[in-house]
């Protein structure tokens, strides 16, 4: 059985980094997104937390997106349950009032990419090896509206259309090109320069840099919040066809077939 474990520990008073921790690729599963969120409930309701830093622990990989083995050959109460917390997660850390921070160090396709532009700021690894972006209809997907909204507040329209509809995922360099993220840095200096960061950021008055932030966000939250559950019915519907699921068969199978 499958669990993620989170391990904060404060690096910078007020902090909290969060090192995800899901062998082998830290794909966002059920049990990880459901373990994922509480831990950012309770920093949010920890008064004396300002800012969260997340990270991984595995090596190369930030997060290689949902988890596949949530959207193959389950019922239709485990889609719900999942897609649920898929949209739960992008609420607690796109509303989130605490600053946050994404430490990429390593690859992250997909909902990876999405778990990292909830946050205030994006630095990666620079090792022409990672990639990020949406590489979804490479495997006949299409992204929920909302995280196209997300994306277009952050690279603009023409950045998003390219990378929607060819299924773009890019090297460290091309990323920073576009703005999906804002700064690299050698792989070992990833953390350390989160944390300076972030210490810039918490020099701001959180009363007014938060007024900012909500007010930046809210058009793409409200966006959500009034299609919440026509987005989890469309994902129903989708994910239960037949024809999906024989292509996300055929895909795990390709992920699958690479290691050898
Ligand atoms: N889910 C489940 N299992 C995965 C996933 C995943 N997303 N990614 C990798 N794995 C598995 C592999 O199958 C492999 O399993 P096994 O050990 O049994 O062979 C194991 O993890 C290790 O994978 P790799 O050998 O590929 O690891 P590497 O370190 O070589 O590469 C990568 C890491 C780059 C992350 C690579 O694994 C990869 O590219 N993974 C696929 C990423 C991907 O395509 N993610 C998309 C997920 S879908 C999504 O996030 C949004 C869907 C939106 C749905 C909207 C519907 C309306």
């Amino acid at each position: 059985a499958l669990r993620a474990t989170l391990k904060n520990k404060s690096i910078l008073s007020g902090v909290a980094v969060m090192h995800m921790q899901n062998p082998p690729v830290n794909s966002l599963s059920l049990g990880f997104l459901t373990e994922f969120c509480i831990a950012v409930e309770k920093l949010e309701m920890d008064k004396s937390c300002r800012g969260l830093i997340i990270t991984s622990s595995q090596p190369k990989v930030f997060s290689a997106g949902l988890d596949i083995m949530d959207m193959y050959g389950k019922n239709l109460e485990h889609y719900k349950a999942f897609w649920k917390a898929v949209q739960e997660m992008w609420l607690k850390l796109y509303t989130s009032n605490m600053v946050t921070i994404a430490a990429i160090n390593g690859s992250s396709p997909a909902g990876g990419c999405l778990m990292s532009l909830t946050c205030d700021y994006r630095i990666m690894a620079d090792n022409p090896r990672y990639s990020i972006g949406f590489n979804e209809t490479q495997f006949s997907i299409g992204v929920p509206v909302w995280c196209k909204e997300a994306m277009t507040t952050i690279v603009g329209h023409r950045n998003t259309e390219l990378t929607l509809q060819l299924g773009l995922l890019y090297n460290p360099s091309d990323a920073l090109k576009i703005g999906l993220v804002d700064q690299l840095v050698p792989e070992d200096q990833v953390l350390a320069t989160a944390t300076q960061t972030m210490a810039k950021w918490l020099a701001i008055p959180d009363h007014a840099r938060r007024i900012a932030k909500s007010m930046m966000r809210k058009p793409t939250i409200d966006k959500l919040m009034s299609i919440r559950e026509a987005d989890m019915q469309q994902y129903i519907s989708f994910i239960s066809k037949d024809s999906t699921q024989k292509m996300l068969g055929t895909y795990l199978e390709m992920l699958k077939k690479k290691k050898g």
